[in-house]
């Protein structure tokens, strides 16, 4: 079996060119998803694996074409059921790395209920959720990741739902890995991937990705040069929370409330919180800190990782069980149980 913790060094030498196809990337010019494409083609050689190990599952969406372009055993599924494909492969094959590409229509409308359950067992594979908050494929209606108020071809008002936040739900679902990227950093972006693969269990990583089409600019106060250092706050483990343009700004937690505070005003590093992502209720304050942003207050939006657990995986602990069961009983014969007495008479 595979054990990505402790690969250090790539056994098998690949480029990123070896995970090109032959397709025609039909995405629009300038789409987000290309550069998602890329830095995973980049991080893939260093693995080490061997591309038949490799498997990329996706449901249906822009995002989730990404099959095509990657050399690697793949399979573009059924509509918010990549969770559930990618679970019976695990439990099947766990020593593939499993990868699911999913956007935030398939993820989380008719791919929620699945995408929850999929992070509470705690299988180990890699979501990747490319959050545009539109409906990208099917031309521009509002996602559950869509803010209230946005105007769509399915909203033409303005929408009313309250939208998730995807962090907080995979928290909130028991994921034992939760972390934020975005298209625009690829340098970034990089690092997340490959601790994202690091990771042993149900690793969640949100990258934010613009659709130029149906939902430019969404995420333009986080990726253009003059806002970007005012409104992201770079997580980094065992360091104080900082940001702002000259690093200025940090955040200090008063009991349970963070609070940004100017370090210009009496306020040294020693006062700021440290990112510790072991701690589950720091997780969850980080994960709704850009929410609590009002008149008053201006708080950035976090990226890196919020939350990292060990807890044992679904398949090892269910193969676990089988071994056992054979260790103790021995190989079964179907056709005996099914011709034995333990039978029932429906009437
Ligand atoms: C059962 C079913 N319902 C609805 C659709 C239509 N449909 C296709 S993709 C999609 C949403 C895609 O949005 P998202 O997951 O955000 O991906 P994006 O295209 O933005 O990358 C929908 C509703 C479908 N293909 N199948
Ligand atoms: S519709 Fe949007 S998400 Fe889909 S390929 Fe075009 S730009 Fe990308």
């Amino acid at each position: 079996m595979i054990d990505s913790s402790t690969v250090t060094e790539p056994v098998v030498k690949l480029t990123a060119k070896d995970f090109q196809t032959d397709q025609d990337v039909r995405w629009c010019p300038g789409c987000g998803d290309y550069s998602i494409l890329k830095q995973v083609h980049t991080i893939l050689p260093q693995l080490g694996l061997k591309k038949e190990d490799l498997v990329f599952i996706s449901g249906i969406g822009c995002s989730s074409r990404f099959p095509y372009y990657t050399d690697t055993f793949g399979m573009h599924s059924i509509h918010g059921r990549a969770t559930a494909v990618a679970s019976g492969l695990k439990a099947t094959r766990p020593e593939l790395s499993v990868w699911i590409v999913t956007g935030d229509g398939d993820a989380l409308s008719i791919g929620g209920n699945h995408f929850i359950h999929l992070m509470r067992r705690n299988f180990d594979v890699n979501v990747l959720m490319f959050n545009n908050q539109i409906y990208g494929l099917t031309k521009g209606q509002y996602s559950p990741t869509s803010e209230v108020n946005k105007i769509t071809k399915s909203t033409p008002y303005g929408s009313v739902d309250h939208p998730f936040n995807p962090i907080a739900l995979a928290l909130g679902s028991d994921a034992t890995f939760v972390a934020r990227s975005m298209d625009r950093d690829p340098a970034h972006l990089q690092q997340m991937l490959l601790q994202t693969w690091k990771h042993k269990g149900a690793s969640f990583l949100e990258i934010y990705q613009n659709c130029n089409i149906y939902n430019d600019q969404a995420f333009e106060l986080f990726t253009e040069k003059g806002t970007k250092k005012m409104n992201d706050l770079f997580m980094v483990e065992g360091q104080p929370l900082i940001f702002g343009n000259n690093d200025e700004m940090g955040i200090r937690l008063d009991g349970f409330t963070p609070q940004v505070v100017n370090l210009n005003d009496g306020f040294s590093k020693d006062d700021l919180m440290v990112h510790q992502p072991k701690d589950i209720n720091k997780a969850m304050i980080l994960s709704r800190l850009y929410e609590m942003n009002d008149s008053e207050h201006h708080f950035p939006k976090p990226f890196g990782v919020f939350y990292v657990k060990d807890r044992d995986t679904y398949e090892d602990v269910m193969n676990g069980q089988v071994e056992a069961a054979l260790a103790k009983m021995g190989t079964g014969d179907l056709d005996k149980l099914l011709r034995g007495k333990e039978t029932w008479t429906v009437v």
